[in-house]
């Protein structure tokens, strides 16, 4: 046997030739395209990058664009897989300078503005994206994205990447979480998850009073229609006494069902009590009896929203499983059968048989009621019930009949068996950890690609973590976040890299890049507006054409009395890719990005005399910095109609 000296010396022998090797490798500039070995377990495997780099490698290489929320980010992150490359951000529901997306461009400013208060509401919390789907599966069209502090709705246009529509939720204060979208994409729903004192003719309605300082108080859930064009409406609200956290809307086996979990069942107002039960509630609503209530005019409306329908949790059918200690998660398997929901505070994941479900609630076997709400006997419609972890909180599901549960405090995912008809797939035991993944660390959310679909894409499973620790070199005490890219299939989870991604996703979805054909310029408009300045007296108003284009603004120089409103229509006369022209002016505040095509508009007022430059900031070309111009704000005690900026443009 070798003693311990020699193998560490064998040790290093090996060691060095390693390194040799790869400094060799590395070394031979105009070699055949080698693959840097060491890492992962598959070394030399698909997941690693060649030397020398090809180019166009990471483009020929990925297979997924991912959707993360960003969190307090208050937008989206986009990146790719497997080659988690961190593409762009869309942004949402904050100013985003570096994305070119600001309050002071008026369709901005108008998403963002509460209708009902007139108040700029320019921060926001990103949780759970749901992109669209046409029979079940993904379709490439849109990503929807609610805010958790303010009660709205983005739509995002996967054509250009852009937030295209927001739309607001009356008679709630904030709060929303869990949502999901429909399988033809026709409904998209949005929990409520702060219980709120609501209008009069609510408590009215469900014939409850509210203490406004103890409670209990009432919440429930918005469903919203989405237009074939993707337009969307208030369409109806449920309220009843229960908070909803986590929403799937079902498809296959619970198609037309939609299914939320409540932590406070108790209806408590602090952590203390909202532990005080030994079980909460995944609830079954069915969708069309919340139509059915609306056609009957079953319904208030609301002095802050006349049109928008609120029905009483009294007048839907609503079933209720027992779910025990806190339930976050819950999930759908791709047949629509399982809905598998996590508990926070119990080591115990329940697998709820939905077939067996809505046979009980046919059949009528209940075991008690709840506010109303018939309880389904848990022995009767779990299908099991696994105790097999600490701090479970999201599930995902891949291909082969395998759930991924994460869990936070065992910082791991562990990957099960799920039960008929998925045995004949992966033809084992049902409802048994299969494997154990170790994650770096306390898991959150998990992201196995088309999971909430009828046709999971499997191949991947990505960790969200909620810390991240000693991964990175350290940047200080707010650390950022990681998303760790395991392979899935055939053998054991291999990690094989791991990205860091600022502050905070929650939850991503994945859509094969196949299915989303960005435009890489926008479609020039037929008739551009003639570069001028106009006047106008009676508003004290300047609204100033000006193209855009390298390396000119046209009118380069524009006169303004002081005081006056400035709003500008800035056309870019880009038809090439990737020419993007910025628009800011010194002293102004004012900054946003006019992509090729684009036509933007900006609104301002001319607070400040003097000269003013303007200028691009993104750059466009060689004269880029030559890029800039003037608003020459003159006091309106010095203004005469001569002072008006003509625009001669040349021949
Ligand atoms: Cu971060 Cu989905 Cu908002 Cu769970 S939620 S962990
Ligand atoms: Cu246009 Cu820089
Ligand atoms: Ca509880």
């Amino acid at each position: 046997m070798l003693n311990n000296r020699t193998a560490k010396t064998l040790a290093a022998v090996f060691f060095g030739v390693f390194i040799v090797a790869v400094i060799f490798a590395i070394a031979r500039p105009g070699g055949p395209v080698t693959v840097v070995s060491g890492g992962s377990a598959q070394a030399g495997g698909k997941y690693q990058r060649p030397y020398p780099m090809p180019h166009q490698w990471w483009k020929k290489t990925d297979e997924f664009y991912v959707f993360a929320s960003g969190g307090q980010q208050c937008g989206i992150y986009v990146y790719t897989l497997p080659m988690m490359k961190y593409l762009a951000e869309i942004p949402v529901y904050c100013n985003d300078n570096a994305w070119g997306w600001n309050t002071e461009d008026p369709k901005v400013k108008k998403m963002l503005t509460n209708p009902w208060t007139g108040q700029l509401m320019d921060r926001g919390d990103t949780h759970h994206p749901a992109l669209s789907k046409t029979k079940g599966v993904y379709d490439g069209r849109w990503l929807f994205i609610p805010d958790k502090i303010n009660p709205r709705v983005a739509r995002i246009d996967l054509k250009k990447f852009r937030t295209e529509e927001i739309v607001w939720i009356p008679n709630t204060n904030g709060g929303l979480h869990g949502d999901h979208i429909s399988p033809e994409s026709d409904l998209f729903a949005v929990n409520f998850e702060h219980e709120q004192d609501p209008a009069p003719e609510i408590k009215q309605h469900l014939g409850v009073q509210v203490d406004p300082e103890k409670g209990p108080y009432l919440a429930g859930f918005a469903g919203i229609k989405v237009d074939q064009d993707g337009r969307m409406s208030n369409a109806w609200q449920v309220w009843g006494p229960f908070q909803t956290d986590l929403m799937r809307i079902g498809w296959g086996k619970s198609d037309g069902w939609i299914i939320n979990t409540t932590y406070n069942s108790e209806r408590a107002t602090n952590t203390v009590g909202m532990f005080k039960k030994d079980h909460d509630y995944v609830f079954l609503w069915n969708r069309a009896s919340i139509e059915k209530a609306v056609a009957d005019r079953k319904y208030v409306t609301t002095k802050q929203a006349p049109d928008v329908p609120v029905v009483s949790w009294k007048d839907v059918e609503v079933y209720a499983v027992p779910i025990p200690l806190n339930p976050h998660g819950v999930d759908i398997s791709p047949t629509g059968k399982y809905a598998m929901v996590s508990g926070k505070a119990t080591s115990t994941v329940t697998a709820v048989d939905l077939e067996k479900a809505l046979q009980a609630a046919r059949d009528k076997k209940f075991i008690g009621e709840d506010n109303g709400i018939p309880i389904l006997d848990p022995k009767v419609v779990y299908a099991a019930q696994m105790d097999i972890g600490l701090g479970a909180t999201h599930i995902e599901f891949d291909d082969k009949g395998y759930a991924y549960i994460g869990y936070f405090v065992d910082s791991d995912v562990k990957k099960v068996t799920m039960g008929a008809p998925y045995t004949d797939l992966h033809k084992k035991e049902p409802w048994k950890v299969a494997e154990v993944i170790p994650a770096h660390y306390s898991v959150g959310h998990l992201l196995v690609p088309g999971s909430d679909t009828a046709k999971p894409y499997g191949k991947y499973l990505v960790v969200m973590n909620k810390l991240t620790k000693d991964t990175f070199t350290p940047h200080g005490p707010l650390i950022t976040e990681n998303h760790e890219l395991f392979t899935i299939g055939d053998g054991p989870a291999q990690l094989v890299d791991q990205m860091p991604l600022g502050p905070e996703t929650h939850y991503s979805q994945a859509i094969p890049v196949s299915l989303v054909k960005p435009d890489m310029v926008y479609e020039i408009p037929d008739k551009i507006e003639t570069p001028r300045v106009e006047y106008d007296y009676d508003k004290k108003e300047a609204r100033v054409y000006m193209g855009v284009v390298r390396s000119f603004f046209t009118p380069d120089a524009f006169n303004v009395p002081q005081g006056w409103k400035v709003k500008m229509v800035l056309t870019s006369e880009e038809e090439a890719f990737d020419i993007t022209h910025g628009f800011t002016i010194d002293g102004y505040n004012v900054a946003l990005s006019v992509d090729p095509g684009e036509v933007r508009e900006v609104e301002f007022t001319a607070d400040k005399a003097g000269v003013y430059w303007f200028y691009c900031m993104w750059f466009c070309s060689e004269l880029h910095m030559e890029m800039r111009g003037r608003m020459i704000v003159i006091p309106e005690s010095e203004w005469s109609k001569d002072k008006e900026t003509k625009v001669v443009l040349a021949e």
